[in-house]
């Protein structure tokens, strides 16, 4: 088989990817490990930045967003027993949108379907080969039966595990990593979401997190030490912690319910550089993590998709390789402001081992800065929005 983009993985960023490449009339096929079922499984982001959406819409698979998600101007941060709103529309002209990453991955599924394009699911050992000539290809094995792609280009969009960046040699590649003293464990109710916004929370025995998927499903957070195992948290603890961590008002109007999924994350910041290896380009989680508290993992996935579709449409239309030469400066520039965003709101809003009173005072003085200073407001609200593209 020949194709003029092969793309390593069926997640947020393959498919979107596969879309806009389509959409520019550049042939590709995405080759995934799992099956269709699992990867829409996964439940993972929650909130689409302005940005995301317009391209969802470029490709024609934004409709049901639009339909079914929640428009949000504002979010709250509760600490010291009270919450604060942030107005991002007021401070930014810009809203986010609740819509799950579920749904944006099936909605990207059934275009490309529609689009009749090649998806090779549960293709097993996926390989990218000679990225670093003219000539490169994947090899990959489906039903026992081993098969190769001829192709342009490879674009690795195969996650943090994935095989594209543990292809290349340790030499090429710097990295640079964070991981927290914590997780995430976070669960999903058939409950009315506590409050109609998100509200992050800062307490003493550890951070909290209410946000939803609509006006009948929720979605809840709290942080908890690493090593925890689901098994230690039956729906009961996990209600009653949530209850201690946010303020009285919303745990009074709390609706509980039994868990559909609880899972624990980890948290990790994580940057490899660069993000271009010859022929074969990196994007979404393959190449960055960000800790969820700054929403930005999948809308970061959808900025690199974004400047590489564009690279590949000189490429091919223009005969130019600027795009392609300038990809990963482009696209690393936008990846390290939400790294330090991503960061920064996790350092104000978690519990740290080793910060001591002296750290617990300064995150509430940043806290404290934040929603009482209207130029502290309005750059949370300006990366929490998006940065431009
Ligand atoms: P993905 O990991 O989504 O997709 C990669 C795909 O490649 C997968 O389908 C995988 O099966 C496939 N693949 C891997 N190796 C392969 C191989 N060798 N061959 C073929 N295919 C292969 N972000 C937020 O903004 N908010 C959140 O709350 C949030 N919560 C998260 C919770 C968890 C547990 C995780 C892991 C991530 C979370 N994220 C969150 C970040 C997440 O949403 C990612 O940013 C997003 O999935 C990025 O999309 P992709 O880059 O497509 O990577
Ligand atoms: C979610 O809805 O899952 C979500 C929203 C905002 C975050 C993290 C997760 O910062």
């Amino acid at each position: 088989m020949r194709t003029k983009v092969a793309i390593i993985g069926a997640g947020p960023a393959g498919l979107l990817l596969g879309q806009l490449l389509h959409r520019y009339g550049i042939d590709n096929v995405i080759l995934e490990r799992q099956t269709p079922e699992y990867v829409l499984g996964r439940i993972r982001a929650g909130l689409l930045e302005e940005g995301t959406v317009a391209l969802l819409d470029e490709v024609g698979a934004g409709a049901r967003a639009h339909q079914e998600g929640l428009i949000h101007h504002g979010l709250e941060l509760a600490f010291g027993g009270a919450r604060h709103r942030i107005d991002m529309y007021g401070a930014t002209g810009k809203t986010v949108m609740i819509y799950g990453q579920t749904e944006v991955t099936l909605d990207l599924m059934n275009a490309r379907k529609a689009a009749g394009l090649t998806s090779i699911y549960q293709a097993a050992d996926v390989k990218p080969l000679d990225f670093d000539t003219d000539r490169p290809r994947v090899s990959y094995v489906k039903d026992g039966v081993s098969h190769e792609i001829e192709c342009d280009f490879i674009a690795g969009c195969d996650g943090f595990h994935g095989v594209s960046r543990a292809s290349v040699k340790p030499s090429a590649l710097k990295t640079y990593e964070r991981i927290y003293p914590f997780g995430w464990l976070g669960i999903l109710s058939d409950t009315p979401p506590v409050s109609p916004e998100l509200i992050y929370s800062n307490h003493a025995r550890g951070f909290a997190l209410c946000t939803m998927r609509s006006t009948k499903r929720s979605r809840y957070y709290v942080q908890c030490p690493l090593d925890d195992d689901i098994a230690q948290w039956p729906d009961e603890r996990f209600w009653g912690e949530l209850k201690r961590r946010i303020d009285q008002k919303a745990a009074d109007e709390l609706v509980t319910g039994p868990s559909i999924e609880k899972s624990i994350a980890p948290l990790r910041s994580f940057v490899a550089e660069p993000m271009r290896f010859g022929r074969m380009f990196l994007a979404g989680d393959a190449s960055h993590i960000v800790p969820p508290t700054g929403a930005k993992g999948l809308n970061l996935a959808a900025s690199d998709v974004h400047y590489l579709s564009q690279a590949f449409r000189e490429y091919y239309d223009e005969k130019s390789s600027a795009g392609i030469d300038g990809y990963s400066a482009r696209a690393l520039a936008r990846v390290w402001k939400a790294v330090r965003f991503s960061w920064w709101m996790t350092s104000m809003l978690h519990q740290f081992p080793e910060q001591g009173e002296f750290g617990a005072r300064i995150q509430l003085a940043e806290l404290d800065y934040v929603v009482n200073s209207k130029a502290a407001s309005a750059s949370l609200s300006e990366n929490y929005v998006g940065l431009p593209f």
